[in-house]
């Protein structure tokens, strides 16, 4: 495969999507960051500016104030951003049936903004908080504005210490995503990982689940990928791989590829105001 641009893997790659019966995408942080939001492990990742511990559950739990802060920013930042052609693209495939559900690491609520519906969210959401105590659930903006005032968010019905209804370092993940997650992972016969370094489990398991029963792996990241799974692997930004994909495997099924970069269009203008 040396020598091989990245453009040259697209028609087998949309092959595999057009001939599948059951396939499904895997997406990460990466996704994710043409739309403004930093990864986690890349070169602009989180990791460089805020240490991986304050976002474990034992730290928030000596720390609530400090960690809420923390969350605060970085929340309000992405209820204001905007889906990128990486997401248009899963949409796209979805709502023409050629993927059954869109399993994401993420918590940004980008996938549901431009249009999936099918979307299992394994780390959660960061548009709700959720009561340690009595375990309702709030829209966040309720937790944020407590915040705000200087106080730590509390529910209204016990006064417990509320939480995002993110999935921190060191608790499990919510049990009804994880099923569904499994339950697509073992019918799949192609599974399309984007944006993923594929570091963190039990997420990065979903293609080497799929991957054993004898469903294909197409890859499309940027950068390292922990996890030697693919049968194709894009090395390409997924804003520009994932419409073109998009694009390729509709015309393999004799399908308008419109609406495959979203609202901007292939020129990506428009993107971020
Ligand atoms: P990760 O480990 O940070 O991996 C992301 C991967 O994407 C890296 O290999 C990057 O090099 C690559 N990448 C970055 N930008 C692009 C791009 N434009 N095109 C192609 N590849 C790119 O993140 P994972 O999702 O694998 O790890 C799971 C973590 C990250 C989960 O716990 C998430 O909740 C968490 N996270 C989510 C968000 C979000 O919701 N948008 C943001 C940051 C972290």
């Amino acid at each position: 495969m040396s020598g091989e641009k990245w453009e040259d893997l697209i028609r087998p790659a949309a092959e595999l999507l057009a001939k599948s019966r059951h396939a499904i995408a895997l997406t990460g942080a990466g996704v994710s960051t043409a739309s403004g939001i930093p990864d986690f492990r890349g070169p602009q990742g989180l990791w460089r500016k805020i240490p991986s511990y304050k976002f474990s559950i034992d730290y928030f739990l000596e720390n609530p104030g400090e960690v809420w802060e923390l969350y605060l920013q970085r929340f309000r930042a992405i209820g204001a951003l905007k889906p990128n052609p990486s997401h248009y693209a899963l949409a796209k495939l979805e709502s023409e049936s050629v993927l059954k559900a869109i399993i994401t690491q993420n918590i940004d609520g980008l996938h549901q903004k431009a249009g999936s519906r099918n979307v299992i969210e394994l780390h959660g959401t960061f548009k709700k908080a959720v009561c340690l105590q009595c375990g309702r659930t709030y829209p966040i903006e309720y937790a944020l504005r407590q915040v705000e005032e200087g106080r730590l968010p509390r529910c209204e019905y016990c006064g417990g210490l509320l939480k995002p209804a993110v999935v921190m370092f060191g608790e499990p993940l919510p049990a009804v995503a994880l099923t569904r997650a499994f339950f697509h992972a073992e019918r799949s016969d192609v599974v399309l990982v984007a944006g993923s370094s594929l570091y963190v489990s039990p997420a990065n398991q979903i293609p080497v689940i799929a991957k054993a029963r004898g469903a294909k792996v197409i890859i499309v990241n940027l950068g390292e990928v922990y996890l030697d799974v693919a049968d194709i692997k894009i090395e390409a930004p997924t804003e520009k791989a994932l419409p073109r994909l998009c694009e390729e495997t509709l015309r393999l099924l004799g399908k308008e590829g419109e609406g495959c970069w979203g609202p901007g269009g292939a020129s990506g203008e428009g993107l971020q105001d």
